[in-house]
């Protein structure tokens, strides 16, 4: 899959996938969770404020035919959301008008979460006219400083996401702001650490190489400069950020600066969750609700 247009067809061929999304009571969610339900992917399952849905429906011609769960508030919206997931009746769920935070709590909640035993993380696709493949980018989302021992279940988390995604041994580069180990530049350890892991066998099905600075990760002509071979330097199918501060930080960058076409999901849980940010457009919420599509069916984490 090189575009989001071949992720969307995909989603189309495997879909529908039933998708709880909450709080669903804003213009934007509910124009993405008519639009991908249009396209075959999901059928969405609505949880907020029922009347609120409904009006918004109103107002802005959309169907508002799908099923309703009413909620007083966000918290409830996520935590019946999060419970119809886990309980087998939804196949994946969906952050709608909510802060990140606020659903994630729901998710690790440890009576009725989405918890699995391993870390759950956040991973980001973008498509870039500038790069000639799909760039991975974890974590941007979830894991606010993740240390060595984090980062490997971060890894391992999108490594079988890759897998599943149609590359056999992505190119895994650790990112950092230079490409030499500085024991000052507590990411260039974990780098080093990282790489030795893989080596070793406990981060298996991907090539893991750096530190790499962001130039040369993804630009061979940069690489080259600074004298770096492998075959992860210049061409790196997934980027490793030091934290979420910098993943955070690029993705929005991308999107504003590049105008790129882009995706979010949270896996590492029972289901996979649609997280974008919430200014993200339609197009991009529809394109994540495309990459749980083809998560849920390749079972991507499903314990
Ligand atoms: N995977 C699995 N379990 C986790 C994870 C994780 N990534 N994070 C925490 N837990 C478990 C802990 O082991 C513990 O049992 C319980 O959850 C609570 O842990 P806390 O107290 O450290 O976590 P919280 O509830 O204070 O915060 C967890 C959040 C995910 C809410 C927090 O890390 C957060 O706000 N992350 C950033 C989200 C965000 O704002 N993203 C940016 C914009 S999209």
């Amino acid at each position: 899959m090189r575009n989001f247009e071949d992720i969307i067809a995909k989603a189309r061929e495997v879909g529908p996938i039933r998708l709880a999304v909450a709080p669903a009571a804003e213009h934007g969610v509910l124009e993405a969770s008519f639009m991908a339900r249009e396209l075959g992917i999901i059928e969405p399952i609505l949880f907020g404020e029922e009347q609120a849905i409904r009006r918004l429906c109103e107002e802005h011609g959309l169907p508002c035919d799908a099923q309703i769960v009413d909620a007083q508030d966000d918290v409830e919206a996520c935590r019946l959301a999060t419970q119809h997931v886990s309980g087998g009746r939804a196949d994946a769920l969906m952050k709608g008008m909510v802060d990140t935070s606020v659903i994630l709590k729901e998710v690790l909640n440890k009576d009725y979460g989405l918890r699995t035993g391993r870390l759950l993380s956040h991973i980001a696709v973008y498509c870039l006219a500038a790069y000639p493949r799909l760039l991975y980018i974890t974590d941007a989302g979830m894991n606010i400083a993740p240390d060595a021992e984090a980062k490997r279940g971060i890894l391992n988390n999108a490594i079988e996401f890759c897998h599943a995604m149609g590359l056999e041994k992505p190119k895994i580069a650790v990112v950092s702001a230079k490409e030499k180990v500085d024991p000052h530049m507590p990411s260039t350890l974990d780098a080093r650490q990282l790489v030795e892991w893989n080596r070793e066998g406990s981060i298996p099905g991907a090539i893991v190489e750096g530190p790499f600075g962001m130039d040369n990760a993804i630009n061979v002509d940069a690489a080259k400069m600074k004298g770096l071979s492998g075959d992860v330097a210049g061409q790196a199918d997934l980027l490793l950020m030091p934290d979420l501060d910098a993943g955070n930080i690029l993705t929005k960058a991308l999107t504003y600066f590049a105008g790129a076409d882009s995706a979010g999901l949270i896996i590492g849980a029972k289901r996979p969750i649609v997280l974008m940010s919430r200014a993200d457009k339609a197009r991009v919420k529809v394109n994540s609700i495309a990459l749980a599509a083809l998560a849920v069916r390749n079972e991507v984490n499903h314990v």
